[in-house]
């Protein structure tokens, strides 16, 4: 696999790039050109010049839009009322509507009623009480790491702010191997995210075609084989965009091999809570590692499990390895951070983390939202369920156990991308290329719907 410094999402997008309409009906085409003649004569010399710009086409290219945002776009502006969201991963109740926790509103509540608050900067780190109590939310209250102050946390622009810095500060300061391995599939922002700092990215194989499942063999053949010191991408649950995840058994091969390639893991949590209902079992891979003893790095989104999306809450994590100049590398790393945050944010955004901070540090609340957890994986479950049971008694071909084997926000559907064109066009389901479909977008009014429109497409295709 050779590493690739183009962002991998430019080439697969294009839902609909929207080209400027600017061409003239032929009857005025005459007159607009005989008046555009006319002002080139009257207007000074370096007006008649092609471009005056120092971006011409050749330097910055016209961009496809953002295929994931496109999609968002493209159903809004369809007005069937049958129209289906199945893009983006945000959660949807069961009437299809964005749902506000009712954790995040007493939260809400508490804060607007403070009289303390005001709109002063954060420190460049943040609000210390929510990134102290997201690191334990992540690791663990009782982990080593933290116990040995060993770890340092700095509050980001949500899970895409958290990325960004650790690959920024990779960027400035890994002297490893600086291939960045993802899987593949992943989240198509990884690219762009690490190539745009000036790091390459590589894939590691993930998921298995046939199985619909982990590419076991695969992706340890892939790790085996990178250069030692390789910067490796880990989903620590609910991967996006298979929603396949290795057991807690092969984690710990994997971590083995890591190790023995002394390859630097950079794990991106952004669904902790969601893939099992659980907080602790979702991070039962991180938690290893850290056992382990692993140096490495983690972007921690507050987006999904909190419904925070627009809020802009995460935190970046970097725990070094145990030994006696563990804290004094920790304190270095927190130094360097900091410039990195100075310069790009100068500090973060306040009402998300307050909220999230606000749930996290007080015992009842955060039980609240352990139940508002459940409330939102359970519904997912329980569509995963009924999808499949749908298709299989429709006789749709094809096998369908993994829509609930697979786990988290998306399903991995095997639809092909013709079949998924056909659905948005003949049925208006929006969904991406891949055959990825968040599955909050399905609910016990749409399902029959779905189900149907893809027993269609899968039957006549
Ligand atoms: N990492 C992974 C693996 C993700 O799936 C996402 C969000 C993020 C990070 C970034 O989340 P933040 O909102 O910045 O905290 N992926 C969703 C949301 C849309 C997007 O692409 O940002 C998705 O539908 O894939």
């Amino acid at each position: 696999m050779p590493p690739s410094s183009t962002a991998a999402p430019a080439r697969t997008s294009n839902i609909s790039t929207t080209t400027s309409s600017s061409t003239a009906s032929s009857s005025s085409s005459s007159s607009l050109s005989r008046i555009s003649n006319i002002a080139s004569h009257l207007a000074p010399a370096s007006s008649t010049m092609a471009s005056t710009t120092n971006f011409p086409a050749d330097v910055v290219p016209q961009a496809p839009e953002d295929p994931l945002f496109g999609l968002m776009r493209a159903f809004r502006a369809d007005e069937s009322p049958d129209k289906m969201d199945l893009g983006i991963g945000a959660y949807r109740d069961d009437n299809g509507k964005p749902w506000v926790l009712p954790v995040v509103k007493k939260a809400d509540e508490i804060l607007r009623n403070n009289p303390d608050l005001n709109h002063e900067y954060a420190p460049i780190a943040g609000i210390q009480a929510f990134t102290s109590k997201s690191a334990e939310l992540m690791f663990g209250a009782d982990s080593p790491a933290l116990k040995e102050g060993r770890a340092t946390s700095i509050q980001t622009i949500s899970g895409t702010g958290a990325v960004h810095l650790g690959a920024l500060f990779l960027a400035k300061f890994y002297k490893g191997n600086r291939t960045v391995y993802v899987s593949n599939p992943t989240w198509a922002n990884h690219h762009q995210i690490f190539n745009n700092v000036g790091l390459p990215t590589a894939q590691y194989p993930y998921f298995d075609k046939k199985t619909k499942g982990l590419d076991f063999e695969g992706m340890t053949q892939a790790l085996r084989e990178a250069p030692d010191r390789s910067v490796v991408l880990l989903h620590p649950c609910a991967h996006n965009p298979t929603g396949v995840d290795p057991t807690l058994d092969q984690w710990k091969e994997l971590a083995a091999i890591i190790r023995q390639k002394n390859h630097f893991p950079f794990f991106d949590s952004a669904y902790q809570g969601f893939a099992s209902g659980n907080l602790v079992r979702d991070a039962a891979a991180v938690r290893y590692f850290v056992e382990q003893g692993f140096e490495l790095l983690l972007a921690q989104s507050f987006a999904k499990n909190f419904g925070l999306y627009g809020e802009r809450a995460g935190c970046f994590h970097a725990i070094t390895s145990p030994g006696p100049g563990a804290a004094e590398t920790i304190a270095r790393i927190a130094s360097q951070l900091a410039i990195l945050q100075r310069s790009e944010i100068s500090n973060p955004p306040l009402y998300g983390a307050r909220i999230a901070s606000t749930v996290l540090n007080d015992p009842k609340l955060f039980a609240e939202w352990e139940e508002n957890l459940a409330t939102m994986s359970g519904r997912i479950i329980s569509m995963r369920k009924a999808l499949r049971s749908k298709l299989e008694e429709l006789g749709t071909p094809g096998t369908w156990n993994h829509i609930t084997d697979q786990i988290g926000m998306f399903s991995f559907t095997g639809l092909t991308e013709e079949q998924v064109l056909r659905l948005r066009n003949e049925a208006h389901v929006y969904m991406t290329k891949n055959g990825r479909i968040s599955m909050a977008g399905l609910n016990t009014k749409n399902i029959d719907y779905f189900a149907k429109a893809v027993h269609k497409v899968v039957t006549t295709s």
